[in-house]
C-alpha cells in the first residue's frame, strides 16, 4: 500500500500544472457553505446516494425505454460574426448532440478500446439529447440561442450565476441548459476549469445547467488539445444526472466518509484523478482504476464508458421522481407528433453510369409516434407521380432504406423527385417541410457489369484483376499482388506495405477499386473477404475503410472503416508482416443500400500511418435471402455491438421489431446457441466463442435476417 502512495504522489507532482477540467466540486461545495439549508440539502443528497451504493443491485439489466432529453444551448458571444471565435457554428453545436448520444449509448469506435477487466461493466445509460425544436413558448426554434453581452471574458463564477444564467435560462423542467462561452479570470487561476455542471439537487430555477469554455464544445470546430471528442460535455451532463467525480470530491481510498467515495459500486475505489492518458493497469486503493470512465480526468480520446450503476443513476434520476422527472415526457419540445421524414436520396446521385436503374431512398420517423404505415410518391422529370405503398413499422428516430421500382431514362439531365406521405394515413402530418425531395442527375451508359456473385482469390496471379483498377496516391508504394493467401487456399493475395514513410505520408490514401457488379439477382447483397494485418507499434498503425459507388466511382459511400489493433490480426513487429495461415480474419458486411442494384463498385481504402502490411484476399460478393414480407424493403435496421467483439455483444432492435428468436451459428453452420427475444436489445454472452466468423440468425413470423458478428480476444 504504501509502494501505491508514492506512486500516486510522482504522479501528482508531474501533473501539477495540468487543467483543472471541471468546477463542479468547488460550485457544490461553495452552495452548501453558503447556508445551512444547502448544507443540510448536500448531507441529505449524500445519505440517498449512500442508499444507492449499498441497495443490492440487478444479475442483469434489461434494455429500457429511452428517455429523451431536450436541449437548448446558449451560445454567449461578445458581438462576434456567426461561426467567429466565441459564436460557434450550427455544426459544432449538432457535434456535441452527436457526442453525447453516440457516448450515453456506449456506441463511440473507442469503445473497442476499454480493457477488457472493464468491458463488462461498460453500460448503454438510454438517456438520448435532442436539440430543442420549440421554444418554451411553443415557437419553432433549432435549440440555438446566440446571445451577444458586451464582455470579453467571464471571469468568475458570480458572473455566470448572477448575471449569464438568470436573463438566458429557458425552463430548467424542460430543456437542459447548455452556456458556451469564453472563461477567463478565476477560471485560469489555480489549474484551468473548462466547465461546471448543477447536480439534480439544490437546482435552482435560475442557474441549473452546464457552462462549458466554448472550445470544449463538440467535435469540429475550434477546440482545445486534449478536448477534441465532445467529452467535456458528455462529463458534465453526467454531474447534471447525478454522479460525481470517480475518486469522490476528495484525494482518498474509501474511508467510510461522503468525501472518499463516488456512490458508485461497480466504480474501483480510486484514490485521486487522473490526467492525460496513463498506460494501462493504473493501481491505487488496491484496485486497478477505471481512468476510462467519464467521470475521471483524463483527455477526451481516454475516456469511453459509464458504468452500469453510473447508467441506472442517471436513468433513474430521471425516471423515479425528483427534481429531474419533468424529463420522462418533455421529448414534446424536440419532435412533432407525427412525422415521416425523406431523409435522402442515395441513388441517383449527381452522375450516373447507368440508363436503367432502381432509385434508393431512406426515409426517417422524425415524430413521436410510431409510424406504421404511409405512401411514397416518386415521379422522373415531369412525369406523373407514382407510389407504392409503405407498410413497416418504425418507431421514434429509426430510419429504412427503400429500393424503388425499375426506372429507365435517356442519357442526359434529369430529375427525380420522391416524397414520404400519408403517415398512419392521415393526410398530412404535422410537419410538411420535410416530406419532399427532389435531386438533379446526369445518366449515361457507363457499360457491363458482372453478375454476382462473385468471389476474386487473386489466383489468377495478375494483378490488378481484369477491370480492376489502383488509385496510387503518394509516390510509390500501393496495392500490389502478395505473396500469401488467406488460410493457405493458394498463393497470391492483395497487399500494400505501409512503412516507407517518405512515399506514402501519414494519411495517404490508396484504393484498390473493383469492377462493377450487378447484385440485383441475389437477394441481399454482402461483402465477405479476408484479411490480415499487423501493425509496427503504438504510434505506427494504419486503417482500411470500405465504400461502394453506384456511379461508378463518382460518388463513394463509406461502409466500413478501423484501423490499428482493431483490424490487426497479428501481434506488432517490426519487420515486413507476412501472414501465417492462421494470422487472418473474415470480415462480412450486409449492404442494404444496394438491393436490387443492377450497378455497383467496390472500393478499399487503405489510409497509411507508417505501419506494416496490410492484407486483402477472396473479396467475396454473394447474398442472403431477403425477408418473405416486402421485397421491396430492405431489411430491418439492427445493429451489433461492438463488433468485433469478445466477452459480450448486444443486438439493438428498432422499437417495434418482427423477431422473436435469435440464434448463433458458427461459420460451419452449426448452432451455437439460441434463445427468445424478450427485449428490444440483446444481450448475448460470447465469452466461450473462440475467435472467428459468426452468424446471427433472427427469426420472427414470416422472416429471416442474418447479420454477421466476429469475435475477437
Ligand atoms: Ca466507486
Ligand atoms: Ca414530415
Ligand atoms: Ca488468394
Ligand atoms: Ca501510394
Ligand atoms: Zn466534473
Amino acid at each position: 500500500m504504501k509502494k501505491n502512495l508514492l506512486a500516486i504522489a510522482a504522479l501528482l507532482a508531474l501533473n501539477v500544472n495540468a487543467q483543472h477540467f471541471c468546477g463542479t466540486d468547488e460550485y457544490v461545495q461553495r452552495k452548501a457553505a453558503s447556508s445551512p439549508e444547502m448544507a443540510k440539502q448536500l448531507n441529505d443528497m449524500y445519505v440517498k446516494m449512500d442508499a444507492y451504493r449499498t441497495a443490492p443491485k440487478p444479475a442483469s439489466r434489461a434494455a429500457k425505454t429511452i428517455i429523451y432529453v431536450p436541449v437548448v444551448f446558449h451560445v454567449i458571444h461578445n458581438n462576434k460574426a456567426y461561426g467567429v471565435g466565441e459564436n460557434i457554428s450550427d455544426e459544432q453545436v449538432q457535434s456535441q448532440i452527436d457526442a453525447l448520444n453516440r457516448d450515453f449509448a456506449l456506441q463511440a469506435a473507442d469503445t473497442s478500446t476499454i480493457p477488457a477487466e472493464f468491458k463488462p461493466l461498460a453500460a448503454n445509460t438510454y438517456v438520448q439529447f435532442c436539440l430543442a425544436k420549440f421554444d418554451p413558448q411553443g415557437n419553432p426554434t433549432n435549440g440555438i440561442e446566440r446571445i451577444a453581452f458586451s464582455k470579453i471574458s467571464w471571469n468568475n463564477e458570480n458572473e455566470i450565476e448572477s448575471q449569464m444564467k438568470p436573463s438566458t435560462i429557458w425552463d430548467r423542467k424542460k430543456y437542459l441548459n447548455i452556456w458556451t462561452c469564453v472563461m477567463g479570470g478565476d477560471f485560469n487561476n489555480g489549474g484551468m476549469v473548462l466547465a461546471y455542471a448543477t447536480l439534480p439537487y439544490f437546482t435552482s430555477n435560475t442557474t441549473d445547467g452546464v457552462v462549458a469554455r466554448y472550445n470544449t464544445v463538440g467535435t469540429t470546430g475550434t477546440l482545445m488539445g486534449s478536448q477534441k471528442g465532445g467529452r467535456t460535455i458528455v462529463h458534465e451532463v453526467g454531474h447534471w444526472l447525478g454522479l460525481l467525480h470517480i475518486w469522490g470530491n476528495q484525494a482518498g481510498c474509501y474511508d467510510g466518509t461522503f468525501n472518499t467515495t463516488d456512490f458508485i459500486d461497480d466504480t474501483p475505489d480510486q484514490y485521486d484523478k487522473y490526467f492525460g492518458c496513463p498506460s494501462y493497469p493504473q493501481y491505487s486503493c488496491g484496485t486497478s482504476n477505471m481512468f476510462v470512465n467519464h467521470m475521471d480526468y483524463t483527455d477526451d480520446n481516454c475516456r469511453t464508458m459509464f458504468t452500469k450503476d453510473q447508467a441506472d443513476v442517471m436513468y433513474n434520476t430521471i425516471n423515479t421522481g425528483g427534481s429531474r422527472a419533468s424529463f420522462k415526457t418533455a421529448i414534446s419540445n424536440c419532435y412533432y407528433s407525427i412525422d415521416g421524414a425523406m431523409r435522402a436520396v442515395l441513388l441517383p446521385t449527381d452522375t450516373i453510369c447507368n440508363l436503367s436503374f432502381k432509385p434508393v431512398i431512406e426515409v426517417k420517423n422524425e415524430g413521436i409516434a410510431t409510424i406504421n404505415s404511409a405512401t411514397i410518391f416518386y415521379k422522373i422529370d415531369n412525369g406523373t407521380f407514382q407510389s407504392i405503398p409503405f407498410n413497416k413499422t418504425l418507431g421514434i428516430q429509426d430510419k429504412s432504406y427503400i429500393t424503388l421500382p425499375l426506372q429507365t431514362v435517356t442519357a442526359g439531365d434529369h430529375t427525380l423527385t420522391v416524397t414520404f406521405e400519408k403517415p398512419n394515413g392521415i393526410t398530412i402530418d404535422d410537419n410538411t417541410a420535410n416530406d419532399i425531395l427532389t435531386v438533379n442527375f446526369y445518366a449515361y451508359d457507363g457499360g457491363f457489369a458482372l453478375p454476382a456473385p462473385i468471389l476474386e482469390d487473386f489466383e489468377l496471379g495478375n494483378f490488378p484483376p481484369d477491370n480492376w483498377t489502383i488509385d496510387n496516391k503518394g509516390t510509390a508504394n500501393t496495392w500490389e499482388g502478395g505473396q500469401a493467401s488467406a488460410y493457405n487456399y493458394g498463393f497470391y493475395s492483395a497487399v500494400i506495405n505501409n512503412m516507407n514513410y517518405t512515399s506514402n505520408p501519414k494519411g495517404t490514401r490508396d484504393a484498390l477499386i473493383t469492377d462493377d457488379y450487378d447484385v440485383s439477382q441475389i437477394g441481399m447483397p454482402n461483402l465477405k473477404f479476408d484479411m490480415a494485418y499487423c501493425r509496427v507499434n503504438v504510434n505506427r498503425y494504419d486503417s482500411l475503410a470500405i465504400y461502394y459507388s453506384f456511379d461508378c466511382g463518382m460518388q463513394w459511400n463509406l461502409i466500413y472503416k478501423n484501423g490499428g489493433t482493431a483490424i490487426a490480426t497479428a501481434p506488432d513487429q517490426t519487420a515486413f508482416f507476412i501472414p501465417e495461415d492462421t494470422q487472418w480474419r473474415s470480415i462480412n458486411l450486409p449492404l442494404p443500400a444496394t438491393v436490387g442494384q443492377n450497378k455497383v463498385r467496390f472500393k478499399f481504402e487503405n489510409i497509411s500511418n507508417w505501419g506494416n502490411a496490410l492484407y486483402l484476399d477472396n473479396i467475396n460478393i454473394y447474398g442472403t435471402p431477403l425477408s418473405a414480407i416486402n421485397n421491396t424493403i430492405a431489411k430491418v435496421d439492427v445493429s451489433v455491438y461492438p463488433n468485433p467483439a469478445s466477452d459480450f455483444v448486444y443486438i439493438s432492435l428498432p422499437t417495434i421489431h418482427p423477431f422473436t428468436k435469435v440464434e448463433v451459428f458458427n461459420i460451419m453452420g452449426q448452432k451455437i446457441s439460441s434463445q427468445n427475444i424478450s427485449q428490444r436489445v440483446v444481450e448475448l454472452n460470447t465469452q466461450l466463442l473462440s475467435n472467428g466468423t459468426y452468424f446471427i440468425r433472427l427469426t420472427g413470423n414470416n422472416i429471416i435476417q442474418h447479420e454477421s458478428l466476429i469475435i475477437s480476444k
